[in-house]
């Protein structure tokens, strides 16, 4: 991003109208060049409000992702990991940045992007993410397990995910859909996408990637081709980027360091409580485009989705897979 598309971005995050001469002022542009800056401001999926006699706004406030303010709402204990914390206005993807960075660098590290330009879903799907309005982050993390012990590893992320999100104070209409959505209504909320290398001496670094959505724009949510929701919806108030942050931070840091210690046994029953497709009727979809229908049986101690086939009540497990709700 060039830096007077940025400065002219921050001028404008305060939602109030900025004259056109003004702008140019501050940024020592032309008034063409600005009308030029507010057509990239556009191409970001941001709502610009142009008026003759008042100048330029946007159509919703922007608060920037600002590391201080996340620290706020950290706890002590995890001040320490502030200093391999990153913030980028825009990568390729935070999940391919620190699994490239994984090769140098092993420490948990914590990097978020205010926008993606090829964000990931599982199996090269994409993940939609337009610029400064939701949460695109990826933590990398070392774990000293064997490779099977980290296969409930995206369960228990969904756990804490849907904890942060009751911290916020959504406290309700929350699902998880295994093996890795977070649902709002059963519409999507947030994905979570895990990549697992190593081994380095027993140990195995994973990098966890979650996209949470604050506030999807209209023009960006037209390219999401599933039913989705996002934080501004739910609670009916402008969210607070920075304290989400702070807590979803808290929570994953938490968890990282209990499913280290314990696997992921503590996560079984939180996970339970909300699944979505618990007793349910379900299609299981594998990887090779066999479609499985059976009652959702909830998942096993390694975090497999266990079905039901109705005619003869026999169980069929799943490493992995899709689940569509019936
Ligand atoms: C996921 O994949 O749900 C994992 C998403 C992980 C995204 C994060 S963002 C930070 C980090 N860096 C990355 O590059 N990725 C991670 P999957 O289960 O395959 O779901 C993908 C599907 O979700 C798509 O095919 C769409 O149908 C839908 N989708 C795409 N963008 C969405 C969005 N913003 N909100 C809701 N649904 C979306």
């Amino acid at each position: 991003m060039n830096s007077n598309l940025k400065k002219l971005l921050k001028l404008l995050s305060d939602g109030e109208f900025h004259s056109g001469s003004a702008l140019g002022k501050e940024l020592q542009l032309t008034r063409s060049a600005i009308w030029k800056l507010i057509k990239q401001v556009k191409n970001l999926d941001i709502e610009v409000v142009a008026k003759t006699n008042q100048g330029y706004k946007i159509a919703q406030k922007i608060e920037f992702l600002n590391k201080t303010k996340i620290a706020h709402y950290l706890p002590n204990k995890y001040r320490k990991y502030l200093s391999e914390l990153a913030i980028f206005d825009e990568l390729p993807s935070t999940n391919s940045y620190l699994t490239e960075s994984v090769k140098t660098n092993i420490k948990p590290q914590i990097c978020f992007a205010e926008m993606q330009t090829s964000g990931k879903g599982r199996l090269g799907r994409k993940w939609i993410s337009p610029f400064a309005r939701n949460i695109y982050l990826s933590v990398l993390w070392q774990f000293d397990k064997k490779i099977e012990e980290l296969s409930g590893l995206s369960i228990a992320v969904a756990v804490a995910v849907a904890k942060a999100l009751e911290l916020y104070g959504i406290k309700h209409d929350i699902g998880l859909k295994w093996p890795n959505d977070i649902l709002w209504q059963k519409r999507k909320l947030a994905g979570i996408l895990i990549e697992i290398s190593g081994e380095t001496h027993h140990l195995y670094n994973a990098v966890i990637g979650i996209g949470l959505n604050i506030a999807m724009p209209k023009d960006a949510a037209k390219k999401i081709d599933q039913p989705w929701a996002d934080i501004a919806e739910i609670t009916q108030a402008v969210p607070e980027r920075n304290k989400l942050v702070g807590v979803l931070l808290d929570q994953l840091f938490t968890t990282l360091d209990i499913y280290q210690q314990q696997g992921i046994t503590p996560f079984l029953a939180p996970w339970r409580k909300l699944d979505v497709s618990l007793n349910k009727k379900i299609t299981v979809i594998t990887p090779m485009q066999k479609k499985i229908v059976g009652i959702g049986k909830g998942i096993d101690t390694s975090g497999q989705l266990v079905i039901e086939d109705q005619s003869n009540g026999k169980l069929f497990k799943f490493v992995s897979g899709e689940v569509s709700l019936r």
